[in-house]
């Protein structure tokens, strides 16, 4: 197969559009993201099922130990690779993030997806180049679609979230075979548009980032959608909410429904 199977993309899309609930955070960050609640993968997969996501980002260990809450209900997409935070000056020196879990073990856990972190531009890049290179070649003869978490990164990047180097992660991603790209949002609705350019037949996602005030992240939310962007593949800014549903049912408005961020909060 040469390209991702029309049964898995259309779980992960509706009308064109996908909301993805991202919780790989507890290895990529650890505990500092969590609080009495968001600790708990089953607080997560509760979030995702009230609500409409189109996707629950795992790595493998989650995936395995609370299938039973989530099997079925939602659409699985498997991160494959993953580092954790610890030895955080060389990850921002020459981050590079091995492969965990296998394209063969993903399908085993029914995932409708596997995603992947390259990050683009790091002095360690053609490693990672490698590696997924067989990550996408094995999802194909799946029909897995690749998400690519286009992550520009190390020390020849000065700015992660310069539109320039974000577009050029988003054309690397499409270069080398992702279905969907999530990216970090470059500030403004015009550089955006850049990177949905660049993007081209590959579906951008945006990441969501720090938690923020509601009105602006549903404000990037609008304006990414605007400039083509397929959706959002958004944790902190749910998870870490008072109120993670209102964050969703918002969400849910404007990605679905096209409406304005007024509108959604109404
Ligand atoms: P958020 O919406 O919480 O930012 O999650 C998006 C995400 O890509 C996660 O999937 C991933 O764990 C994290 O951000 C990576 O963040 P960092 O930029 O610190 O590597």
């Amino acid at each position: 197969m040469l390209e991702p199977s029309q049964k898995y993309m259309s779980r992960l899309f509706k009308d064109g559009r996908a909301m993805f609930l991202a919780y790989d955070q507890g290895l990529e960050h650890g505990p500092k993201d969590f609080n009495d609640k968001n600790y708990n993968p089953e607080y997560i997969i509760d979030i995702a099922l009230r609500n409409k996501y189109t996707g629950l980002i795992f790595h493998k260990g989650l995936a395995e130990k609370y299938r039973e809450n989530y099997s079925g209900r939602v659409p699985l997409i498997v991160k494959v690779n993953g580092k954790d935070n610890i030895a955080k000056a060389q990850a921002e020196e020459a981050p590079y993030s091995p492969v965990v879990c296998s394209v063969d073990y993903a399908v085993k856990l029914g995932a409708d997806a596997v995603g992947y972190t390259l990050y683009v531009g790091s002095p360690i890049e053609a490693e990672a180049m490698k590696d997924f290179r067989e990550v996408q070649e094995k999802a194909r003869d799946y029909g897995l679609p690749v998400v690519g978490w286009m992550y520009p990164r190390g020390k020849y990047v000065t700015n992660d979230v310069d539109p320039n180097i974000v577009a050029y992660g988003a054309r690397v991603g499409l270069e080398l075979g992702c279905d969907l790209l999530k990216v970090k949002y470059t500030g403004s609705k015009e550089t955006f548009k850049k990177v949905t350019d660049m993007a081209g037949r590959a579906k951008v996602l945006c990441a969501g980032g720090l938690k923020s005030d509601l009105n602006v992240f549903l404000k990037q939310t609008r304006d990414i959608l605007d400039v083509g962007a397929a959706g959002v593949a958004v944790g902190r800014n749910v998870w870490q909410s008072d109120d993670p549903d209102k964050v969703s049912r918002a969400l849910e408005k404007i990605i679905f429904d096209n409406k304005s961020v007024e509108e959604a909060l109404k």
